[in-house]
């Protein structure tokens, strides 16, 4: 009966549709051939709608839009395939989830589309209004392609629903999530200080920063200590959680979820230990050692202080380098790096990260009449940039110039930061594959900002991420040995009490710590808090995930 009623629906939506479809054979409703393989190109122009995640590092160069680039000629020419924008919304803002939603409401999707929320990754999936690609990746992705699945199978599973593949998974691993502590070159050195190794040691130099001049412009005061914004726990630049690491928390964002030591599923943001971390900020706050007007600034507000020079030190991710530091090496030619997050003399830091089988996800329309055709697309764009030679990867990677495409491999950086590491031992580059010889003459080419690429802001990106102490080596050589790095058990499967009420219990978290920042509720409402969490839906997600992802 109900498939019946399925026809009748499909036959009555099916022919106006055909009626109104534009475009030369897509009108007679027969389906555009195309030729053999997995870069064959149609035998006609298909159309392909997207979206497009606009974020501030997004670049139009060279009078490229994002209706008519590089990337769009790209697919036009080699595969006969026109894109179209569908909409363009701000991905660093809630816009992008938000005119996603919309469309997901009006059920208008766009034909390709990416989504950074697992949990609507999974009801797209689950409601069968995104595509299961299994079978057009089998027959179309080429081998190169595949050979990323055996490096992310974490990833790949993920995406795996009911036995079919619903999405190609952002394939890097989430040790990118790890905090670092950023410092300007020039303040150390003002300061005559030395990289800050214990907690007390970075309090003691957010106190020169704050109150000397570090910038040495004559004027004592004039500059922020540790920088922080009103996005707290974000995967971002100047959030505290790198602080939190130090006692013992893992956490990034709306918290993560882990066995404590007595083997029970639990979260970061309610532990005990972040009492004493509230405690350090409220007295540094006091002190005037942060900036005390954080609580009305976002990241985005921060930028002008960054890039003028207000700000020498904060705690945030590893891409530094590319966003926002890249505005100070700009203006000033002066080199931010990222040191691992001081500690605490003899308690063991962890640093919390995503579970490799969640994040973002380009999918595409159920229904869509030529799903090979973001297959091909994928392949296109790992010959051309993974693949190519340096011009490809200067057209088409460079300069953010990938965001550009509707599909893209996340850079498996870290794949090829041991590759690299063996290069600057023995100054050799003969083991590099193309692309890591490319981030490896990146890195030599930078120098320490006095090499030949200097001026190079993909130079100074790669740099700060694969030097042999940039933020990628410290995960390597000191997050993961240490056994500091805890990944989020909440992986593909979300609880439907956490999806409810996340929102609440994430804005009752950032309220709570804020406040307690501030001065303006005591350390101990932290313990009420931690009640009202439990509470407003947190004990019953702890329940929830217990059976959802029994100790294996
Ligand atoms: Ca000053």
């Amino acid at each position: 009966m109900r498939r019946t009623i399925l026809c009748v629906l499909v036959i009555v939506f099916a022919i106006p549709t055909m009626i109104f479809a534009t475009g030369s054979q897509e009108a007679s409703g027969e389906r555009v051939g195309s030729a053999p393989g997995p870069l064959g190109a149609y035998d006609a122009p298909i159309t392909m709608t997207w979206a497009v995640p606009t974020s501030p590092v997004n670049q139009l160069l060279d009078g490229d839009t994002y209706d008519d680039n590089r990337w769009s000629q790209l697919y036009a020419e080699k595969l006969n395939i026109d894109l179209e924008v569908a909409f363009t919304a701000d991905s660093t803002t809630a816009a992008y989830d938000n005119k996603l939603n919309a469309v997901i409401a009006s059920g208008d999707l766009p034909d390709v589309f990416r989504t950074a929320n697992f949990s609507v990754f999974t009801e797209l999936a689950l409601n069968d209004q995104v595509a299961d690609i299994s079978s057009p990746y089998d027959e179309y992705a080429t081998a190169s392609v595949k050979a990323f699945q055996e490096r992310f199978t974490d990833a790949f599973e993920g995406v795996s629903l009911r036995g079919g593949l619903y999405g190609i998974p952002r394939m890097n691993d989430n040790f990118h999530n790890a905090p670092f502590l950023w410092i300007r070159d020039d303040w150390l050195e003002n300061t005559g200080s030395e990289p800050p190794e214990t907690v007390e040691e970075m309090v003691e130099l957010a106190r020169l920063f704050a109150t000397g001049d570090p910038d040495g412009n004559g004027v004592d005061g004039d500059t922020y200590g540790l920088t922080m914004s009103n996005g707290l726990l974000a995967q971002n630049h100047t959030s505290v959680r790198g602080l939190f690491s130090a006692f013992g928390v893992p956490g990034q964002g709306s918290g993560i979820f882990y066995r404590d030591a007595s083997g029970d599923i639990t979260y970061s943001w309610i532990q005990p230990e972040l009492k004493e971390a509230l405690s350090l900020l409220n007295q540094m706050y006091e002190e005037g050692l942060v900036n005390e007007e954080f609580t009305a600034n976002g990241l985005n507000d921060l930028i002008e202080d960054i890039t003028s020079g207000r700000v020498g030190m904060a705690y945030g991710s590893n891409w530094g380098t590319w966003y926002p530091y890249n505005l100070v090496y700009q203006r000033d030619g002066v080199i931010t790096r990222a040191y691992p997050v001081p500690t605490i003399p003899g308690r063991p830091y962890r640093v919390g990260i995503s579970s490799n089988k969640g994040g973002a996800v380009t999918v595409l329309r159920a229904g869509y009449e030529y799903p090979e055709a973001m297959i091909k697309m994928l392949n296109l764009y790992d010959e051309t940039v993974n693949g190519g030679g340096q011009d490809g990867y200067a057209t088409y990677w460079a300069n953010e110039q990938y965001r550009l495409s509707p599909i893209y491999i996340d850079l498996p950086n870290e794949v090829y930061q041991t590759d690299l590491n063996e290069s600057f031992r023995t100054g050799s580059s003969d083991n590099l594959t193309p692309f890591a010889l490319r981030s490896y003459e990146y890195v030599i080419g930078f120098g320490d900002g006095d090499g030949p690429l200097k001026d190079d802001p993909n130079a100074y990106g790669t740099w700060g991420q694969m030097n042999p102490d940039g933020s990628l080596n410290v995960v390597l050589q000191k997050y993961i040995p240490d056994g500091a790095v805890v990944q989020n058990i909440m992986a593909q499967t979300v609880p439907e009490v956490w999806r409810t009420n996340v929102a609440v219990l994430e804005t009752l978290t950032l309220t709570t710590f804020t406040d307690i920042i501030i001065g303006a509720r005591p350390v101990d409402a932290f313990d009420t808090y931690v009640e009202q969490w439990l509470r407003a839906g947190g004990q019953a997600t702890l329940d929830a995930l217990e059976e959802i992802y029994p100790e294996e």
